[in-house]
């Protein structure tokens, strides 16, 4: 019977960047976009097409979230309804009537960027904050210093889904670093150094056909490990990994059985930053239509301090 090794021994030789931009760093391997990676980003504008790529929080047909988390809900709090006949609405001067509501939502259940310090192993956050930083809210690589500095960049979109010739992938359907490059050649492209990778999988469509089917069989496709991939992405000084998925990369390693390997050797030991649950499909229907697979990317999470993610609506431009 083989053993699920545990995270500190499967990554024990994988590469850090802890320290890489100084020991008070809090965003990672985002420092790679620097100003002439915006600009080459925005040269990349040809038609003024715009693509947002949220998924809509409280979406009538669901809230794909990870098992455990529930959908965000929202509550009227002020509506015409409360000036009614013996209604509590505020009487204001000149008659003003206006209408209120809240959200009560898992901060990583909606299209989010991950803080760096959103997971761990060993006792130890990204850039090698001690763990017990993230009681009663993260002191260190929150969600707050990436929302602070905004994310923008030349960004590719590698469209798995098409080139695997499949409507959607399927559950714990796997690919590597390998598989990005020759869809990208597949596509017509080049994956540059320090390009925001956009993966689209279309595995929520399983969600939104049958959301106990989905959660029966949890296992959402994606990359898996292996120390040549982990290398690939360091090599390549890939700042942001964006999917359509809940979780950016296979659930269970099926080499493994460990849980989100990535999140640990990406996230944590690289600092890559993470933005997940994405609409991908507007958007991938272009590329497909005018051939172009790369663009500017632009997003900003909301700043919500110690966070542990936050809601973003990334935006395309092409
Ligand atoms: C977990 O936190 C388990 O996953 P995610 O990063 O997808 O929210």
């Amino acid at each position: 019977m083989t053993t699920t090794p545990d995270l500190t021994e499967l990554l024990a030789d994988s590469p850090s960047n802890w320290g890489k931009w100084g020991a008070d760093d809090e965003v990672g391997s985002l420092n790679y976009l620097t100003a002439e990676q915006v600009l080459a980003g925005v040269g990349l504008i040809r038609k003024g097409a715009l693509f947002t790529l949220q998924r809509l929080i409280g979406d009538p047909n669901g809230d794909p979230v990870w098992p455990g988390r529930s959908p965000a809900t929202r509550e009227m709090i002020l509506d015409e309804s409360h000036w009614d006949e013996g209604g509590d609405g505020p009487a204001f001067p000149g008659g003003l009537h206006y209408a209120d509501d809240k959200i009560n939502a898992f901060l990583q259940g909606s299209t989010q960027y991950d803080a760096l310090g959103h997971v761990w192993y060993d006792g130890r956050i990204y850039n090698g904050y001690d763990a017990r930083t993230t009681v009663g809210g993260l002191e260190k690589a929150s969600v707050e210093p990436i929302a602070q500095r905004g994310v923008a960049g030349r960004a590719v979109l590698l469209d798995m889904a098409r080139y695997r010739g499949a409507g959607h992938l399927g559950a714990g359907e796997t690919f590597d670093h390998t598989d990005l490059e020759k869809c990208a050649a597949a596509q017509g492209i080049e994956i540059k150094p320090r390009d925001i990778l956009v993966i689209r999988t279309n595995h929520l469509d399983l969600f939104f056909e049958d959301s106990e089917a989905f959660y029966g069989n949890f296992c959402e496709p994606g990359l898996v490990y292996s120390p040549e991939l982990v290398q690939w992405f360091q090599d390549k000084e890939i700042p942001n990994l964006v999917t359509d998925t809940i979780a950016n990369e296979v659930t269970t390693d099926p080499h493994n059985g460990v849980a989100l390997v990535l999140h640990n050797a990406l996230m944590r030991n690289l600092g890559i930053a993470f933005t997940e649950i994405c609409d991908l499909e507007k958007l991938a229907d272009d590329c497909a239509a005018d051939g172009v697979y790369e663009f500017f990317y632009v997003a900003a999470p909301l700043k919500i301090h110690r966070a542990t993610g936050a809601p973003v609506n990334p935006v395309v431009i092409k």
